[in-house]
């Protein structure tokens, strides 16, 4: 999607430390969360304007189409917070909707929160705007009692390993003050869709795969050769996850931050998994994690699913 807005640079997210620690591992694996560099964010926005991955057209007009439901489920005099500071476009249907008292954006590049505290501030003057630098993936704690709605958009749930999502889910609800949370969770479906919207035709998700190791080059001073690697991202279905891998082409080395790394051909390493939920399975975890489970919307073709869960 066209957010219109670059992620700054540059911040120290253990970048460094997390992909030497992963590629000295059996099999070699890194964090998803370290795709998103400035270069990757914009592929990644790309990726939501592919005609493959429906998941960020499906959601925008699930929140459209009821926007006014969803808003008088979060009731009235509340505060928004957005659990890592995505998409515009999607915050602003909830802001023009629930006439929110603030919106805390939290996210853990700073320079990305002044872009979007800088794009919102003209268009709701009225909206008391409160950036939060953190990495919502270690424990919360954001001060002031207001009741909050909670916004985690794009499934970004789905790249959690259930036990994880669980603690996580726990961890939000901690935060909301007794309100609830809008979380967007991409569904169970044909494989042959779910294979699709990862292997898209243009090669725009295997470039942004191979961001990491460009972005390895430029931020480490490494020396991967992103050509000797292939984009793989397949289905597994009894885990209900597609698995995304860079695959070697050949045995090679690396040199990173004075270390070398083999890669025997073949070798891969791990760079994402993505669980897809059904409605039903997605509302026990809620539920194993404390909410209630209140309403769900999704489309005619079961692609993609939000819900509202109450603390
Ligand atoms: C939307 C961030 C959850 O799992 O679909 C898109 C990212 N990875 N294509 C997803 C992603 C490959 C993604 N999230």
């Amino acid at each position: 999607m066209d957010t219109g807005l670059a992620r700054a640079q540059a911040q120290d997210d253990g970048f460094a430390q997390a992909l030497t620690a992963g590629l000295a591992r059996a099999p070699k694996q890194i964090a998803c969360k370290y795709f998103y560099d400035e270069t990757g964010s914009h592929l990644f926005d790309r990726i939501c304007e592919l005609p493959e991955y429906y998941q960020t057209r499906t959601e925008i007009a699930l929140l459209e189409r009821h926007a006014a439901e969803i808003a008088g489920l979060m009731g009235r005099n509340i505060e928004i917070v957005e659990f890592g500071a995505g998409s515009l476009r999607k915050v602003r249907i909830l802001l023009d909707a629930a006439r929110p008292d603030a919106y805390l954006p939290l996210d853990i590049s700073g320079g990305y929160l002044a872009t979007v505290v800088r794009a919102l501030a003209a268009d709701y003057p009225a909206l008391a705007l409160r950036p939060l630098v953190a990495d919502f993936t270690r424990p919360l704690c954001i001060a002031g009692t207001a009741r909050r709605a909670g916004f985690f958009p794009g499934s970004t749930i789905g790249n959690f390993q259930p036990e994880a999502a669980m603690a996580l889910l726990r961890r939000m609800r901690g935060t909301l003050n007794g309100g609830g949370l809008l979380i967007g969770v991409d569904l169970v479906k044909d494989p042959a869709r779910l294979h699709a919207a990862y292997n898209d035709a243009g090669g725009v998700t295997a470039a942004f795969n191979k961001n990491l190791l460009a972005r390895a080059n430029r931020e480490l001073g490494a020396d991967f050769d992103p050509d000797g690697f292939a984009h793989y991202a397949p289905y597994n279905p009894a885990a209900q996850r597609i698995e995304m891998y860079l695959v070697s082409l050949k045995r090679q080395s690396v040199q990173l931050d004075g270390r070398r790394f083999d890669f025997a051909s073949g070798e891969s390493i791990h760079t994402e998994d993505s669980h897809k939920y059904t409605i039903e399975s997605f509302r026990e975890m809620a539920a194993h994690a404390g909410f209630r489970p209140r309403a769900v919307w999704s489309d005619a073709e079961r692609l993609f699913s939000i819900h509202w869960l109450e603390s």
